[in-house]
């Protein structure tokens, strides 16, 4: 089985990392900024206002275009607020994105419709999702198509995205999705269920679209069971070396992972229950874990993807995952179930390293039948190189240098 093929690859969550290093991949084709009634509310630059003339809340449906790409929002009853900017978007080089959006209930479907694009085409939609006011642990769950008011069982389910309040840096995700016959990509949101402590909202602020990079393979592991490694074709076995082991690497190609757990009493364990043999398996700690990665190429840019996620237990467990303290993803959730809750395993982030190692950390957070969290696999691709990488669109390059400054001091 290829890895490309699965349906949990389509939903790979780009950490807010990508805001900087998309700009060495392919401009964006379009950007577009969900506006509460500019210009009281302004739109971000560079970036397409799309706004519902009149707030009505009513059935409707409104859209804008931008370099022939049209985005048209649809929504029952979902409106649109704008919280100004203060707290965690204070002097954020995107405030004006993330100051205001559209929202929906759980019972309620925020419907997009991207068209103008090229058919049968691989893409990837940088969205984000906040309110910097309310509405903490709040997390929404995003389909294709154009009903959100699914089960997260279903074929269509793509991920689950938190939209924390008070970190703007965990505000967008990546879904890498495939364009229609006739060029159209259909996405829909609602809030997420099954969640505790949290009235359930999707937020989005807007989003960007660009083409899907060429990718080359650099180290695929999979984080195995102790004793009985059920290794995913392609991938590399990374299984603590005896019980009691709380370190382990893995090499392919000049590049060497280490994971380094904090729990001592044989940390894996094997589900056995997707049919597969990936996140079947993983590594586990109770509040920390950490993911070294060694002889990277300084200045090319990378995309890593992880896989964090119990299959059997563990519902409603979160863990926050970072790199040099920036957060990559707030709470991520460890969905219990295996078949298409696949895809909220997996998220990823975009990185161009100034120095040849980084180390990614998980912590446990949000406790619900377990202080613990998860490790199954880690995949580290190479950007290939576009031969008209000089043309670029300088958007967000604040968050670019910034971003690179913290990377270098990793
Ligand atoms: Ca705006
Ligand atoms: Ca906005
Ligand atoms: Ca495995
Ligand atoms: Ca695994």
């Amino acid at each position: 089985m290829q890895l490309v093929n699965r349906p949990f690859v389509t939903a790979l969550l780009l950490t807010s990392i990508a805001n900087s290093s998309a700009l060495s991949i392919s401009s964006p084709l379009a950007q577009f900024d969900l506006d509460f009634n500019p210009p009281a509310s302004p739109t971000q630059g560079g970036f397409q206002s799309v706004v519902d003339a009149d707030n009505s809340g009513s059935t409707t449906t409104f859209s804008a275009t931008q370099n022939g790409v049209t985005l048209a929002v649809t929504g029952p009853n979902n409106q649109d607020r704008d919280r100004g900017v203060a707290g965690p978007i204070s002097g954020h080089p995107q405030a004006s994105l993330l100051r205001d959006f559209r929202f929906a209930t759980q019972s309620q479907t925020l419907a997009l419709e991207i068209s103008g694009l090229k058919p049968n085409t691989s893409y990837q939609i940088q969205m984000y999702g906040l309110d910097r006011q309310f509405n903490a642990n709040a997390h929404a769950a995003w389909f294709t198509g154009t009903d959100a008011l699914l089960s997260t069982d279903d074929p269509a389910f793509l991920t689950t995205h938190q939209n924390r309040n008070d970190n703007a840096s965990g505000a967008d995700f990546l879904l890498t999705v495939t364009s229609s016959a006739t060029g159209t990509i259909e996405l829909a949101g609602r809030g997420a269920g099954g969640i505790p402590s949290a009235a359930q909202f999707a937020f989005l602020n807007g989003l960007e679209i660009r083409q899907t990079p060429l990718l080359d393979n650099v180290i695929r592991v999979d984080a195995d069971h102790f004793g009985a490694p059920q290794t995913e074709p392609g991938f590399e076995s990374l299984t603590l070396s005896a019980a009691g082991s709380t370190t382990g690497s893995v090499t392919s190609n000049g590049v060497t992972v280490t994971v380094t757990t904090d729990r001592t009493d044989t940390p894996t364990r094997d589900r056995n229950n997707t049919g597969e043999s990936l996140v079947d398996d993983f590594i586990f700690a109770n509040d920390e874990l950490d993911i070294t990665v060694d002889g990277l190429t300084v200045g090319r840019e990378y995309l890593v993807t992880i896989w964090s996620q119990d299959t059997l237990f563990n519902d409603g467990d979160q863990s926050q995952w970072l790199l040099d303290n920036e957060i990559l993803e707030t709470n991520h959730f460890n969905f219990q179930n295996g078949g298409n809750n696949l895809a909220a395993t997996a998220f990823s982030f975009y990185l161009t390293p100034t120095a040849p190692s980084f180390t990614i950390s998980a912590r446990d957070v949000a406790n619900r039948s377990g202080d613990v969290l998860f490790f199954n696999g880690i995949q580290i691709q190479q950007v290939v190189p576009e031969p008209m990488t000089s043309v670029m669109v300088v958007v967000g390059a604040a968050g670019l240098l910034r971003r690179r400054r913290r990377t270098a001091a990793v």
